[in-house]
């Protein structure tokens, strides 16, 4: 059997790289609360972003709760259901309540066209995500938001890295946040990052992910603990000198996909978006109208130790701990998406040679064939 393929592999600086970068961290004896390393990593990252404004964080999740709060929302937060449970949570952990706009179904992000007809006088900001790495039409977004008086704050977890026309994708928006986790294009272990237009939130966010410490004798905030450590930070500055490389890698393994999926039909890929340089996040495949649904291509990759997930099945709004809470039929394209999709595996050192094997398997499976030949294995036994 050959070894197990994974749906993505942390990308990881040498060995050597690593532990020269955390050396000083035994001199210092500065292990986290905003060290030397965090604040390299912050001004390296506001250089490679080209923004103004950046807060670290120990993780995405906490990035995007902790930016909710800061902005001190009330009422309901148009969202999507198409995504990780991170993010209906960070808004319901804030007490505040997801009203789940409908996603379209060319790149899967919210829907602006049914965007507008879900605002009522207790909307109060509007959460898209940049799934898979795909961006929103930002543009409209802006628009609408403007017009009604309305927050956004972009859950771009996925979409490090990306530029539109140019301008990088963490431009857009009151906020956006960042997820750094291993599973990510970019990864410091654990991590995450805020980026937003205002000096106001930066001191509010930096007191917030420091238990609302606003001096040595004053706490202003109902904070917590989210900051990111300096390991953390060390892993970030070793990764990001790499990252432009290991967006190219990923771009030959999501081309090789395209060349042998690309044009079979009841597979359904995203296309490229005018204007978007991407950074090969996610291959996200959809499987409708094929000889095996998703489930069944799943299986069989399984039985090939190949482990392709279900982003983002369930959808969010039909989880357990909202039960009875939500209408999964209001979004009826995120339920069906839902439903035939299949990540296949991505990541940066993924050999062109698996891709190769992963596709084998996907399209050479013939029902057919395979009924033909469990018969002839039977008849054989049988002899
Ligand atoms: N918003 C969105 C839209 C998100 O997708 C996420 C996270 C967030 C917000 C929150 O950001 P963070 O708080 O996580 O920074 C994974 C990740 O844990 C999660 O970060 C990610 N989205 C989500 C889509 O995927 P799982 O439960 O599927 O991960 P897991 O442990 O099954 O790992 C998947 C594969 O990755 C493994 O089979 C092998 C590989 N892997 C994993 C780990 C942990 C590595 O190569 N190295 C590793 O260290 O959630």
């Amino acid at each position: 059997m050959n070894k197990p393929i994974q749906v993505t592999r942390s990308s990881m600086p040498d060995f050597e790289e690593y532990t020269e970068e955390i050396k000083d961290l035994w001199e210092s004896h500065w292990l986290t609360n905003m060290g030397a390393k965090h604040k390299q990593f912050e001004a390296t990252l506001l250089k490679y972003l080209n923004i103004p404004n950046i807060t670290l964080f120990t993780n995405g999740h906490l990035a995007l709760e902790c930016t909710i709060a800061a902005l001190n929302l009330t009422g309901e937060v148009i969202t999507t259901p198409f995504t990780f449970a991170s993010t209906t949570h960070a808004i319901v952990r804030n007490g505040l309540e997801p009203v789940f706009c409908d996603i379209n179904s060319d790149d899967y992000t919210i829907d602006v066209d049914k965007l507008e007809s879900l605002i009522t006088d207790k909307t109060c900001a509007i959460v898209p995500v940049h799934v898979y790495g795909n961006i929103c039409n930002v543009k409209e977004i802006e628009r609408i938001a403007r017009k009604y008086d309305l927050k956004i704050i972009y859950d771009a977890a996925h979409a490090f890295g990306v530029t539109v026309d140019g301008v990088s994708i963490a431009n857009f928006g009151d906020a956006s946040m960042f997820s750094f986790h291993a599973t990510k294009v970019f990864n410091t272990i654990e991590g995450g990052a805020v980026v937003y237009k205002g000096e106001k939130l930066a001191e509010i966010l930096y007191d917030i992910k420091n238990f609302g410490i606003t001096g040595p004798e004053s706490v202003e905030y109902v904070g917590g603990n989210a900051k990111m450590n300096e390991f953390q930070a060390a892993m970030g500055i070793c990764n990001l000198r790499h990252i432009d490389g290991e967006i190219e890698k990923r771009k030959a393994v999501v081309e090789r996909y395209v060349e042998r999926l690309g044009s079979i039909k009841g597979i359904k890929l995203v296309r490229p978006q005018t204007g978007v340089n991407s950074n090969y996040a996610y291959f996200p495949v959809v499987f409708d109208g094929y000889k095996l649904n998703r489930d069944e291509i799943s299986e069989k990759l399984k039985a090939e130790n190949i482990f392709a997930r279900k982003y983002f099945y369930p959808l969010t709004s039909s989880f357990e701990c909202y039960k009875g809470r939500f209408d999964v039929e209001k979004t009826p394209i995120a339920k069906y998406i839902a439903e035939r999709v299949l990540t296949l595996p991505l990541y940066a050192d993924l050999a062109l040679e698996d891709v190769d094997r992963i596709c084998d398997i996907i399209l050479n499976y013939n029902r057919a064939s395979n009924e033909s030949n469990l018969e002839a294995a039977a008849s054989l036994s049988r002899i």
